[in-house]
């Protein structure tokens, strides 16, 4: 149906039996709904909200339970589309009341007139999209079934109540109560013997309430949660002032945050503070009552570290400690089971009697009340704090949902969701969903959120209305593609290591994944404006009268981190680093390794000096704070012969001698220009030599020695290799080559694939080249270790970069290892570069990387594996994995 015809017949709304016809059918009148309504009128959209509520208010409909508010503060909670809306509200507190944010929502839709097109207590049973028509057909419970274009789902992330899942619930003979569920009318509790299931957020701020009602209370716990003090009262001073200073400012801040609300990127690491400056920030912290602030701003690898969680973790349970005199119970109430900020932490504390479930289970319900493995408890009303079925139950629960070709969105999602952006999903044409699994949401301030989806939406629909198009789909490739960006920035945060509703463990049988995307507000705004710039990227667009537009693809192929890293250098827009010259270019190297995070603590750090083929080399050695003797690794730092010393790779050197255990001894070799080709491979070798030979007085194990490097260091190591095995040793055990040079040819797909933009440029090679070697010289072995004989060298680890131009001739020299019988391991690591592997807490993707790097080193020495607890995922996930190329 042309829609001219379909706008004409929108307004006239229909009950029973009739079908409405509409461009834009929303479902849900919360935040987003609302706000979806007021944007679709106002370009020109016929628009219609179907809502099972009988009022606005999504979520703050339903969950009116006592004691229920927000926990980002309330200025930050808010619409800020229209500045007119912004003065023409006051909260009246830091956070607002559950009442106060629904008189709000009322007002916003009173202010819009928005309740004239919202169809309340309206549940879609059905939706099915016609295909010939190009329309999606909604029924509803009342009878009135609706025809759409496109079909919004605003229907918010925690809006299924998780059902109880505990045997005899329906013998219960008392009151029954849902927090996500709760009445409208007075529930009265005054004098009643009541039970609450459940300490997340919900139970936690309900309990106090209950309890003040209540004759007796009992909280029946599974895990205890971080709960902190929100020191309630006016907006902070400081806050509000940020604001009020410029308004329009501070909400742009918020749009390109990570979390929604503007706080800066901490950049001190955990280990860089001493304890005190560490309780400092966290008593300011405890202080100030902000529950983003807490998350963010304490030191920066708190979020994204099991070690520095665990810091801030401890100083919570102090508190905890500081306040429940009851040992027994303070023990109770502390959570040790998961980081701090993997489960969303509370604003409040529970101050009540408290059943423990995990000594404790619950066996049943009984008519009377609750039975647990040891006691029986009567009660006469049970609140339910259970939770939701989050993120997908509110999509999937409401009604079924049939894509073309019949697909089912239940099918598409059995093994957990599947969207392009979290906006959109393959197979389901002009679906669109708000704060979907896999948009940032519930990790984010949903307020900023929702306006910037519906804001993309909205959008999008006006561009495919200018052009032609009536159909809108993402491609599989994109979705795939976005399923993969999803788990890669899901290993950037803790929330992997909790069982929590984020992940879908909290439902039985729910497969289990990350839902929310972890890599920040305002890297997803970036990259949707980026799938419109690079024209509809992942989306196939059809029309009646023009060319069937798709631009296919995968939106972000480098990891996260890499992403950011390289946007950020960028935007400084430096000139080419071979412009400055070898000594411009040094410089520049050591000012840009001051800027990163220090190095984490080992054992020790010794200076001194070894003998070399011409003369004293200086090397920096790290010790393990295990007792030695410790294995020893020979160390050789990249910077293409030219750059860097024996402390330019320090993060990677610590990192890597904490790993393995291992001393790692960095070499500072001669650099070219000043001293060419063979200079740096001789004092490779030369170095090598001298420090296996005096091993024992370096600490280390008499013995064979490892070799490793990175970048022109992995080419100096494994030609020390080839040097060690044709001049009569000393023995090598194993080498670690990280993105080694191994050939002196630049026709291979990486130096072109990836000849500009992702750091390490073709031109830079080049020029690391032309310094170091004479063109007569390149294809001798010592340099070119591809050329030479590569039989009987020790088992090989070679790394390489997905984005590295370097990348072919590390496959290249692993394939010929192999070939010639040595034994050994290729890491091909998807979306990095040339550097990742040696930005050390910067390119926190390069961990799992350094695992298996360092698990290789252990097997060179005839170690046993040892792996950090959270370092590697514990749960399945896209973690670079070695591929055996030959043993
Ligand atoms: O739900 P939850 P919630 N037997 O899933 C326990 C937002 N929110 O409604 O952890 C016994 O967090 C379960 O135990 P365990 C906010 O984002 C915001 O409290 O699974 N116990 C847990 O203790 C929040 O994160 C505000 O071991 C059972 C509790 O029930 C999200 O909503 C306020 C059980 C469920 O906790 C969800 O919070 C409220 C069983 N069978 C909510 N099943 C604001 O302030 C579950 N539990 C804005």
């Amino acid at each position: 149906m042309p829609e001219a015809m379909v706008a004409s017949s929108a307004s006239e709304a229909t009950s029973g039996g009739t079908t409405q016809q509409v461009d834009v059918a929303v479902v849900g009148a919360g935040f987003a709904g609302l706000y979806l309504l007021h944007r679709l009128r106002k370009a020109g959209f016929t628009a219609l909200v179907l809502e099972e509520a009988g009022d606005v208010g999504g979520t703050w409909y339903w969950n009116r339970y006592p004691g229920a508010r927000c926990d980002i503060q309330t200025i930050d909670y808010s619409y800020t589309f229209d500045p007119e809306l912004e003065s023409a509200w006051k909260w009246s507190e830091k956070y607002a009341t559950q009442p106060e944010i629904l008189r709000y929502l009322g007002f916003v839709a009173d202010r819009y007139d928005l309740r004239r097109d919202i169809r309340f207590g309206t549940r879609i049973t059905q939706a099915t999209w016609d295909q010939a028509a190009e329309r999606w057909l909604l029924t509803t419970d009342t009878g009135a079934s609706v025809s759409c274009r496109s079909y919004i789902m605003a229907t918010g992330c925690l809006s299924a109540p998780k059902p109880p899942e505990i045997d005899g619930v329906k013998d219960f003979k008392g009151e029954v109560y849902f927090t996500g569920r709760w009445p409208h009318d007075e529930v009265k509790l005054a004098g009643k013997r009541v039970a609450v299931i459940g300490t997340g957020s919900s139970g936690i701020q309900s309990i106090p309430l209950i309890a003040e009602q209540a004759a007796h209370l009992t909280v029946f716990q599974r895990t205890p949660n971080f709960a902190l003090p929100a020191h309630n009262g006016a907006a902070p001073a400081d806050r509000a002032a940020l604001l009020e200073g410029d308004r329009a400012g501070y909400r742009e801040q918020a749009r390109w945050s990570l979390a929604g609300v503007p706080w800066p990127q901490q950049m001190a690491v955990s280990w860089q503070l001493s304890d005190a400056e560490r309780r400092e920030r966290f008593e300011k912290a405890w202080a100030a009552g902000d529950l983003v602030y807490i998350l963010t701003q304490l030191w920066a690898d708190q979020a994204v570290d099991v070690d520095g969680n665990a810091l801030l973790a401890e100083l919570i349970r102090e508190k905890i400690r500081a306040i429940v005199k009851d040992p027994e119970m303070a023990a109770a109430l502390s959570p040790h089971d998961h980081p701090f900020g993997a489960k969303r932490p509370c604003l409040n504390r529970p101050n009540v009697t408290l059943v423990n479930l995990r000594q404790e289970p619950i066996r049943s319900i009984t008519a009377s009340g609750i039975k647990t493995d040891k006691r029986n408890f009567d009660v006469e009303t049970i609140v339910f704090a259970t939770g939701f079925d989050a993120m997908t139950g509110a999509i999937m629960a409401v009604h079924p949902i049939t894509g073309r070709d019949g697909k089912s969105l239940s099918d598409v999602w059995a093994h957990g969701p599947q969207t392009y952006l979290g906006l959109t999903v393959a197979g389901f044409p002009n679906l669109f969903m708000i704060t979907g699994p896999g948009s940032p949401s519930v990790l984010s301030n949903m307020a900023v959120s929702i306006e910037q989806h519906a804001d993309w939406v909205v959008d999008r629909l006006i561009a495919m209305r200018e052009a032609g198009f009536t159909t809108i789909e993402a491609s599989e490739t994109a979705q795939a593609g976005w399923g993969r960006h999803m788990a890669d920035c899901s290993t950037l945060t803790l929330h992997r290591l909790a069982n929590t509703w984020y992940t879908g463990a909290n439902v039985p049988g729910k497969a289990w994944g990350v839902m929310p995307y972890t890599g920040g507000v305002g890297p997803y705004r970036s990259i949707c404006n980026e799938v419109v710039n690079g024209g509809m990227l992942g989306f196939r667009l059809t029309g009646p009268n023009v060319a069937e537009q798709c631009n296919d693809g995968e939106i972000v192929r480098l990891q996260p981190d890499v992403r950011l890293v390289l946007n950020m250098l960028a935007d400084m827009k430096l000139p080419p680093i071979e412009s400055f010259g070898s000594q411009g270019a040094r410089d520049f190297v050591a000012q840009f390794n001051a800027s990163r995070p220090v190095g984490r603590p080992v054992g020790e750090v010794v200076d001194g000096t070894l003998q070399g083929t011409d003369g004293p080399l200086r090397y920096r050695l790290y010790r393990p704070a295990t007792p030695g003797p410790h294995p020893i690794v020979v160390y050789f730092h990249g910077g293409g012969w030219v750059l860097g010393d024996e402390q330019s790779d320090d993060p990677f050197c610590r990192d890597m001698c904490r790993r393995t255990g291992m001393i790692f001894v960095s070499v500072d070799y001669r650099h070219a220009p000043e001293h060419r080709f063979p200079t740096a491979a001789e004092d490779g070798y030369a170095a090598m030599r001298w420090i296996a030979e005096h091993a024992s007085e370096l600490g280390g194990k008499p013995g064979p020695v490892m070799v490793a490097g990175w970048s022109a260091g992995g080419n100096i190591a494994a030609v020390t290799c080839q040097l060690a095995r044709d001049r009569g040793g000393p023995q090598i055990s194993g080498q670690l080559l990280v993105c080694p040079v191994t050939d002196c040819t630049f026709d291979r797909p990486s130096y072109s694939d990836n000849a500009t933009g992702y750091f390490l440029t073709r031109s830079l090679m080049y020029w690391f080249w032309d310094l170091y070697c004479s063109p007569d010289d390149r294809t001798d072995p010592r340099v070119s270790p591809l050329r030479g004989n590569v039989e009987n060298l020790p088992p090989a680890f070679v790394v390489t970069c997905e984005f590295d131009p370097l990348r072919d001739e590390g496959v290249a020299y692993a394939q010929a290892l192999a070939a010639a019988g040595v034994p050994v391991e290729q890491l091909n690591a998807r979306g990095q570069f040339h550097s990742s592997f040696t930005m050390v807490d910067v390119v926190i993707t390069g961990v799992s990387g350094r695992v298996q790097m360092a698990e290789a080193l252990r097997r060179f020495a005839g170690l046993p594996p040892e792996r950090k607890h959270g370092d590697e995922g514990v749960r399945p996930g896209p973690t670079a994995s070695p591929h055996e190329i030959a043993a």
